[in-house]
């Protein structure tokens, strides 16, 4: 059996035609604006998400530290879900690069209520930070793929716009979150003020990701790049990738949702562990480890002899995230060898 890896779906590794795609690809220096292929990227993205410009940069993680950049000033907080990927892993960067106070708001299942962040923006008194900027994350990583629907994005932007806030959505897999509710991913991003989507997660691009937002605002990101290191040259050969990314792979993220309840319905079945499938929305799945068998380090220890990998989130709770690489036949083997391994450790 070859190895099936579920740590991710930042492990997928480019298709045929991606690879084909980039080497053939046209460039020129991005920085003077000159790579083609960067700019027919750009163009597709901003349209694909509803916002006048857009910008490929290196991560998602410089993605989102650079819209952070350019929305606010040091000094300034930033409101966030407390098990956010901006808060818990990008190694604090809004408070070393760009000099922001990180204030976390617990959600439901990684969904603030416009009522919280009403709440929580800050009055006009000097003893306060300002209030300067609303991070939302859809699909939410770490509360196990949760989506946020338009309607509850629509009502968390008005509520920051009316007290003058600007909102960032952290859209690493947004393409997961409209594909799991049927709709134009335009719904969930166009409202927002900047949107950071992922080319290299489950749309399976080697590198990068964009960020898009007005064309002033765009501008001010272009800075925000070079400062952080992320302006690039002929980057076209990754850019290529990441225009198949958006135009063939897309919509094939169903496949992923299909393989991740399969998974989930096995996983609910098993003794040690605690799911309900109906927590599955997306390609993550995310499950409780009962204390009295073992730790969620321990089996995976155990698992990875049987050649799956699969990543701990916490001590007794683990990830699994299906994706372009794992198809029905790989997720029957991981469950069989899920089974193996708790046998060994029994
Ligand atoms: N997430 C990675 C790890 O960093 C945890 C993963 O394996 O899921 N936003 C969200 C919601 C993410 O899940 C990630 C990556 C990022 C941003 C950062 O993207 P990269 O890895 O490209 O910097």
């Amino acid at each position: 059996m070859a190895e099936i890896d579920l740590r991710s779906d930042t492990v997928t590794r480019p298709t045929p035609e991606m690879r084909r795609a980039m080497a053939e690809a046209e460039v020129g220096d991005d920085v003077y604006g000159e790579d083609p292929t960067i700019n027919r990227l750009q163009e597709l993205a901003a349209e694909k998400v509803g916002h006048e410009s857009a910008l490929f940069v290196p991560s998602g993680t410089m993605g989102n530290q650079a819209c952070i950049m350019a929305h606010t000033q040091r000094g300034q907080e930033i409101l966030l879900e407390e098990q956010s990927h901006i808060f818990l892993y990008e190694a604090g960067g809004a408070a070393l690069l760009s000099g922001c106070q990180t204030r976390t708001l617990p959600g439901q299942g990684g969904r603030l209520s416009p009522s919280q962040v009403r709440e929580a923006v800050r009055g006009d008194n000097m003893h306060f930070p300002r209030t300067g900027l609303l991070c939302l994350e859809n699909t939410h990583n770490r509360a196990g793929g949760t989506v946020l629907s338009p309607q509850l994005t629509q009502q968390l932007v008005e509520v920051a716009h009316e007290a003058g806030v600007k909102v960032h959505l952290d859209g690493a897999r947004v393409f997961n979150a409209s594909c799991a509710q049927d709709i134009d991913v335009k719904q969930l991003t166009a409202g927002v003020d900047s949107v950071q989507f992922c080319l290299s997660k489950g749309l399976a691009a080697p590198v990068g990701s964009v960020i898009a937002g007005s064309a002033a605002f765009i501008d001010e990101c272009l800075r925000a790049r070079k400062v952080l290191g992320g302006g690039m040259r002929q980057a076209g050969i990754l850019a290529a990738a990441g225009i198949i990314a958006l135009q063939e792979m897309t919509g094939r993220l169903q496949e992923d949702h299909e393989t991740a309840a399969r998974l989930a319905e096995s996983v609910a079945e098993m003794e040690p562990f605690h799911l309900d499938p109906d927590d599955v929305y997306t390609n993550i799945v995310a499950f409780d480890v009962d204390p009295a068998w073992f730790t969620a380090p321990q089996f995976l220890r155990q698992l990875r002899r049987h050649e799956v990998l699969a990543n701990s989130i916490h001590t007794q709770r683990i990830r699994m995230v299906t994706h372009y690489q794992v198809d029905s036949e790989a997720i029957c083997d991981a469950v069989d060898a899920m089974h193996r391994a708790t046998c060994e450790l029994k």
